[in-house]
This record gives C-alpha cells, structure tokens and sequence, in this order.
C-alpha cells in the first residue's frame, strides 16, 4: 500500500490533495494506455501528450489566463504531478513535464499575444513544447553557449547548434536561448519563442540513451525570429532561464521520489512475499536496514520538495537554494533506494521490463539534467557563503 502521508503536512492546501486523489486514479485506471510502447519512442511520446491533454492534465503546465487550472505556474500542483506520473510511467511524466519547461519562460515572460498564441494549444496537446539552451560544450556553464542570435530587420536569425534537447525531433515550439552578445558571458543571452516550422530549423541527430526518451540535436542556420518573439529584453536570457530552472528543479526531484517510491512499494511487496531461508526476505535484518534507509530518503526527500515548491508559491525571498536541495537529495537519493530495491529482488531485479528494472534506467539521467548534481552543490555553497 503507497504511504500518502504527505498529503497531510502542512505545505499542502486541499486541492493539491485532490489533485494527487484525482490524478492517482486517472493513472490506475489508464495503466495501459500509459504503458503502451510501440518501439518509437517519438510516436509514443506524441500519443502520452496526447492522452494528457485530452484528460486536463497539461493544464497544469500554464497559467489560468491562458487554458491554465491555477492562476500562476503553482509548483507544488506540478511536483505533485510528476512525482504520480513518473510512479506509474517515466515517459508521461516526461511529456508532461516538457509541456512545462517548454514553455514555462513563455508563462512568465511573454507579452499576452504571444502566450494567447501558444498557451492554449499546449495545455490541450496540440503543440508539443521544448527548451532549447543545451549545447555540445555548454551544458552546465550556460554562460558558455555559443548559438548567436544577430539582429535584423524586424528580428533576429539565428546560427548554431543545440543537443540533448528533450522533445527535439517532435516539439512544435521551442523556447530558445542564443547569444546576443549585449556583454560577455551570461549577460549577453537572450530568450526567444521558435517555432520548428522556421526554415532553417533542422534536426541533426536523434539521440538513443538507457531509458527511452525523445532526445535531439537540432541546428538553426539563418532561422529568423520575429521581435514579438523575444522574451523579456535583449541580454535577459541568463536570468530567464535560471527563473525557469529555479521552478522546474524541483519538480525534477518529484519525478525522482516518483520513481524511489515506486521502487520502496516494489521492494516492499517482493520483501513480505518472497522466501528465503525458510521465512520472508523481510524477515532478514538486513532487509530491514534497506527497507529502512528507502523510508527515510523518501521523506527526506518529500520534505524538501514540498519546501521547495511552498517557498517558491508563497513568494519565499530564497527559492534558488531550496530547488537546488531538493533536486540534489531527491535525485541521489532515489538512485540509491533504486539500487538497493534491484538488490532485494535479486536476479528478477535485472530482468529487462521489470517495474525496478526500468526505474534503474530511468533515474539516472535525473542526476545529469535540469543541473547535474554538482551544479547543485555550486548554488547550494554560493548560497551558504553569501549568507555569512
Ligand atoms: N535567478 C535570477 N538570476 C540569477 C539566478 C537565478 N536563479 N542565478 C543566477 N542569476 C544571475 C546572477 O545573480 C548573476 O547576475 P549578476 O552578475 O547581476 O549578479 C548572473 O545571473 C550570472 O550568474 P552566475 O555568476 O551565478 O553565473 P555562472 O555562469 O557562474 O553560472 C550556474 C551559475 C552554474 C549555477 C548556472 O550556469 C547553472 O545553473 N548551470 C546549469 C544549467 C542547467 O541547468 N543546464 C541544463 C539545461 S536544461 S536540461
């Protein structure tokens, strides 16, 4: 039986509690269709938005004014979302979650015609959205990026190349980031609404990693962006993202406590069931010190989401350090309960399709994206030292 305890702390309010009640039996009664896998992983990614959309789900990826369920991008709905999909299917958490980070610059900082002419269309499924600001040698050091936007009449062409760009071979509209060259380093970013009908958009590669996920690399030669597609001003891209990250980190951690506490209730059940020597594996003490270590990561974990995500909608002044734990511990820690649910479940535990078996495969990526784990530590230590 899955511990819901949470729901009863006190960063909750009742509609996220009835939020987790709905979307927890429109997931049981849809196991099926959220496990159906046709072997390409783009047709079953567009089919999951899809099947989202058409339930109200992605409605939660943009504001009210613009098709949204709550007012603003509420981050404690999105974590509670993710950390139910992702307990039942990595790959719908994944749609959904793009739908989110895909456009979460456009919610917070687009002119009203521009979110009217996407939003909508987002949050029923009908566009599928992605982030753009990834590349071969910019990945952590965003300040980095190399892809230049060059000003012209009426817009901006773009030149350059993006990689690991989640949703790249599928998505209709990306939030791009490019170079625009105001100052050096992160002051000279700037944030921009493409969409992949643009000549000059191209996808280069498709990407094939441990747990199936549309993943590309895309290249812009002379891709024009309009004026009106710029978000905020020109040079505010660095900070744009961050505030975009400083949102969907934690909801990364919810996905990954999605998966530890899929794993915990997977080695709870083949603990009581399984025999060995003669009584159940969770007879063993050393059974027990695994279960134990899963139970405390996972609220662990809990708690510093539900901070985060409080902090964040109840406009905290520290927010950036809080995401940064939250996606830090939940992630390392769900790949450690991971772990050692494959160990109770012996050799079942490495049989490919096996529930634990796909968790394996599935967080470990978590640990890379959204800000690898190191980056965490850097804005959790520069945080500690401004603070002195
Ligand atoms: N919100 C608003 N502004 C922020 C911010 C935030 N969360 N974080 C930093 N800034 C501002 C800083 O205040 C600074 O402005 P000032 O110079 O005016 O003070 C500016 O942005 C540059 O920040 P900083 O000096 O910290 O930049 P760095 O180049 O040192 O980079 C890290 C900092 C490493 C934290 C950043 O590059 C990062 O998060 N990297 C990981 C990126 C990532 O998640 N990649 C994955 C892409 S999505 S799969």
């Amino acid at each position: 039986m899955a511990d819901t305890s949470f729901l009863d702390w006190p960063f909750l309010d009742q509609h996220h509690r009835d939020l987790h009640t709905r979307l927890s039996g429109w997931c049981q009664t849809h196991e099926a269709a959220l496990h159906h896998e046709t072997g390409d992983v783009e047709a079953d990614c567009r089919t999951l938005v899809k099947l989202l959309g058409r339930a109200g789900w992605l409605r939660l990826a943009v504001p009210a004014a613009f098709g949204g369920l709550t007012e603003k991008l509420d981050v404690r709905s999105l974590c509670l979302t993710r950390q139910t999909l992702a307990y039942h299917s990595g790959l719908a958490d994944f749609a959904f979650a793009m739908q989110g980070l895909g456009t979460g610059a456009i919610s917070l900082f687009a002119t009203d015609v521009i979110r009217e002419r996407y939003l909508r269309r987002v949050a029923r499924g009908e566009l599928i959205a992605g982030f753009a600001l990834s590349e071969l040698e910019a990945g952590s050091d965003v300040a980095a990026m190399a892809t230049t936007a060059t000003k012209v009449a009426g817009g901006y062409l773009i030149n350059g190349e993006k990689t690991w760009i989640s949703n790249g071979g599928i998505a209709d509209v990306l939030t791009l980031f490019a170079r625009t060259g105001e100052a050096p380093g992160a002051k000279g970013l700037s944030a921009f609404v493409l969409t992949t009908d643009t000549p000059g958009f191209e996808i280069v590669e498709r990407i094939d990693v441990i747990a199936p996920h549309p993943l590309a690399t895309l290249r812009f030669t002379n891709c024009f962006i309009p004026d009106d597609h710029l978000l905020g001003g020109a040079g505010d891209g660095f900070r744009i993202a961050m505030a975009t990250l400083d949102i969907f980190r934690s909801t990364v951690g919810a996905a990954a406590l999605g998966f530890a506490r899929r794993a915990a209730d997977e080695a709870m059940h083949r603990a009581s069931t399984r025999q060995l020597f003669g009584a159940p594996l969770a007879d063993l003490q050393m059974t027990q010190v695994a279960l134990a270590d899963m139970a405390l990561a996972n609220d662990t974990s809990q708690l510093l989401i539900l901070r985060a995500a409080w902090a964040k909608d109840n406009g905290q002044p520290r927010i950036t350090r809080e995401a940064a734990m939250a996606k830090l511990h939940a992630t390392e820690s769900a790949q450690a309960t991971i772990d050692k649910a494959v160990q109770i479940f012996g050799g079942m535990g490495v049989r490919s399709g096996v529930m634990v078996e796909r968790l394996y495969r599935e967080i470990r990526a978590l640990r890379i994206y959204e800000g690898a784990s190191e980056v965490q530590k850097i804005v959790i230590a520069r945080a500690a030292l401004q603070a002195q």
